[in-house]
């Protein structure tokens, strides 16, 4: 499926704005147009909007509403409904006629409506969503508290999972109109690189409808150096493969984001009949031994996993939200981030392919419980769901070059036998579908995991000093946490001979609550216990990366240890650094592994010890009398040091 496009064949038309909203309290006649109680923005999770619990908590069917009109200049035209996400499940109705619909709350969806609409007047768009989930949908949910829900169980509303189970329509909705007999349907790109810099680019697509004589141009342009670079031409019936050559290759990287775009002419004869312009980056990634290579040199992930979650609007796109959300990342020397626990919007992924940040893309299946899957059956129609959820994401972000990595899933009962064959074949589904990208899956069980080696890397989610060994102790600070983190990432590697991501570290905290000595909840225990934690993740060289949970605090169902949500945010809900932030930006700005990029990096990490704000703080950066602070009443001496270092391909120093 394609992402909406204005080009010279297509038009776009945004339905997002103000809808009108019903609750389903009994089956009706809801899809002829209904009488609303409420209005209803779209995009945005209906339940923060309102004041009624009765709102908040609906999962049964909610009905959206609005009306269109076909614009002349578009009748003619092929036309079709596209959707965003929708959770969970949706049921689409143009003029009470039902026209499409889907399962799963995080991937687009598209209906075909040429033959629906009136184009002489108004048409009305009816959407069912319902937000019910069960031991075979993908999240699970509403198991009635049963089984191994460890410390969800009892939670309101029930589910499984530790965010809030937001629904409604909550990316957006357009109509879009491609021509009629013949169209441009998916494009893929696929790149290789030869040692000597060459890229061989396979743009692979499937022409919907039906034409005669029909060819593909396709020309690749550069985003750097705008202009056409190399082509391709060939003739086609419904499939077709154009390879080009593009000599001098500009790679994507996290310095230098570099983009083409595969500029793509589908043609009848001698005529134009559809365009489209597809973006994609030229780079590698592989996990060899103990690293991941990303162009063939080890990169070291530093971030978080997050949540698309914000006040008001839940888990609606917000474009201001994803602006600040990277800006964020950028400051505080973040390189990546997994899109836990399931697909974020295209939006932000095409936003990540812009701006160099890596992202791990999460399948939405979150604590996948196989106490609730004993029936083979049970399990078959999850694995069906979960299945398809990935290949669904796979062919959204495929050309994505931000996505280094697919994970299948989090936090599964993985030390049930049944998990073993479930996650292998899922693996194997991923690999079929995408032999370009390391796959993973994101553990937390260390002894008695058993499916982890069916993986290229472990991610594993690991909580001392917190859910265990919480405190200081009274000897070594975080004695007995340092060495329950020391020992699972040993046991974890002995066992599976992998590189491990560790996927989730660290701690609540309330912003403003102060402690000394630091205890549980205070910015002083979470910064402590996170930067601690992390000398410890640094000592293990198979490690490839830490990424603390959460980038923000975001907002939970209702259980009595969440106060207001989950305050694991290295910033606060509405995006302010809480005092860890500010440790983590100046860990991150030295890298982990030496770098190439000498001017680029050394001025980057100068950057934060010489930024005033962070001057002022002895915490994050020498001061006056400290060795590294230079005569030259500047840090002089060490960048002097460190540019001989990087020069001579030594890491630099970690900073103190
Ligand atoms: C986890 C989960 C994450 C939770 C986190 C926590 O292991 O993967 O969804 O929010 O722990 O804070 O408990």
């Amino acid at each position: 499926m394609l992402y909406p496009q204005l080009t010279p064949t297509r038009c776009v038309v945004s339905l997002n704005g103000m809808w009108e909203l019903a609750r389903e309290h009994e089956p009706g006649n809801h899809h002829k147009g209904f009488k609303a109680e409420k209005h209803v923005a779209v995009p945005a999770s209906y339940n923060d909007l309102y004041a009624e619990e009765g709102f908040r908590m609906w999962k049964d069917g909610m009905w959206y509403q609005r009306t269109f009109a076909v614009p002349k200049t578009l009748q003619g035209e092929r036309l079709v409904l596209r959707f965003g996400a929708v959770a969970y499940r949706a049921r689409v109705f143009v003029n009470g006629r039902e026209v499409g619909g889907h399962e799963g709350g995080h991937l687009p969806f598209e209906c075909e409506v040429t033959d629906v609409v009136d184009c002489t007047g108004l048409n009305v768009l009816c959407v069912r969503c319902e937000n019910r989930l069960s031991a075979t949908t993908v999240p699970m949910g509403e198991l009635r508290n049963a089984g191994e829900n460890g410390q969800f169980a009892g939670q309101y509303p029930d589910v499984p999972f530790d965010f809030f189970p937001y629904a409604g329509i909550q990316r957006d909705v357009c109509l879009y109109t491609t021509p009629r007999a013949a169209w441009l349907e998916s494009v893929r790109v696929t790149t290789a690189v030869s040692a000597d810099g060459v890229a061989t680019v396979t743009v692979a697509g499937r022409v919907g409808g039906v034409g005669e004589n029909l060819s593909v141009i396709v020309g690749c342009m550069s985003r750097q150096t705008p202009k056409v670079i190399a082509g391709g031409h060939e003739s086609i019936s419904d499939n077709f493969t154009v390879d080009i050559r593009i000599p001098d290759a500009e790679l994507w990287d996290v310095f230098r984001p570099n983009l083409y775009d595969a500029d793509i002419t589908l043609l009848s004869g001698e005529d134009v009949v559809d365009t489209y312009k597809q973006r994609f980056g030229i780079r590698t990634i592989r996990v060899t031994g103990n690293r991941l290579l990303l162009n063939g040199r080890p990169v070291y992930l530093q971030g978080f996993g997050r949540h698309e979650d914000f006040p008001i609007i839940g888990r609606g796109l917000c474009h201001a939200a994803n602006v600040r959300d990277h800006e964020l990342l950028k400051w505080v020397n973040a390189n990546s981030y997994r899109t836990t626990h399931y697909p974020y919007s295209e939006e932000l992924v095409r936003l990540a392919d812009e701006q160099g940040i890596l992202l791990i893309a999460e399948a939405p299946a979150v604590s996948v419980n196989f106490d609730h899957l004993q029936d083979e059956n049970v399990r078959r129609e999850l694995y069906d769901r979960h299945s398809t959820a990935l290949t669904e994401l796979i062919d959204r972000d495929f050309n994505a070059p931000s996505v280094i990595a697919w994970s299948v899933a989090n936090e599964a009962t993985t030390n049930r036998p049944a998990a073993r064959d479930y996650f292998a074949t899922l693996a194997g589904h991923v690999r079929r579908l995408d032999a370009t990208r390391p796959v993973t899956m994101v553990t937390c069980k260390v002894e008695d995991d058993l499916v982890m080696d069916a993986f290229d890397m472990v991610g594993v989610n690991f909580y001392p000093g917190w859910y265990h060994e919480p405190g200081l102790g009274l000897g070594e600070p975080f004695a007995s946490a340092k060495a329950s983190m020391r020992h699972a990432l040993e046991t974890l590697h002995q066992k599976f001979n992998k590189p491990i991501l560790v996927a989730e570290f660290g701690a609540d905290c309330l912003a403003g609550l102060h402690s000394l000595p630091a205890e549980q909840w205070s910015e002083e225990y979470q910064a402590d216990l996170i930067m601690t934690l992390i000398d410890v993740i640094r000592e293990c060289d198979f490690v490839i990366g830490e990424h603390v949970w959460n980038f923000a605090d975001f907002r939970t169902a209702q259980n009595f240890p969440r106060a207001g949500g989950n305050r694991k945010g290295a910033f606060t809900r509405d995006r302010q650094p809480k005092m860890v932030a500010h440790f983590l930006r100046r860990r991150w700005a030295v890298p982990r592994y030496p770098v190439t990029e000498p001017v680029t990096d050394l001025e980057s990490m100068m950057r934060v010890f010489l930024d005033p704000a962070a001057r002022g703080n002895r915490h994050l950066a020498p001061q006056p009398g400290d060795p590294d602070f230079g005569d030259d009443g500047g840090l002089g001496a060490l960048q002097a040091r460190w540019r001989a270092q990087l020069n001579a391909g030594a890491p630099p120093p970690p900073p103190r």
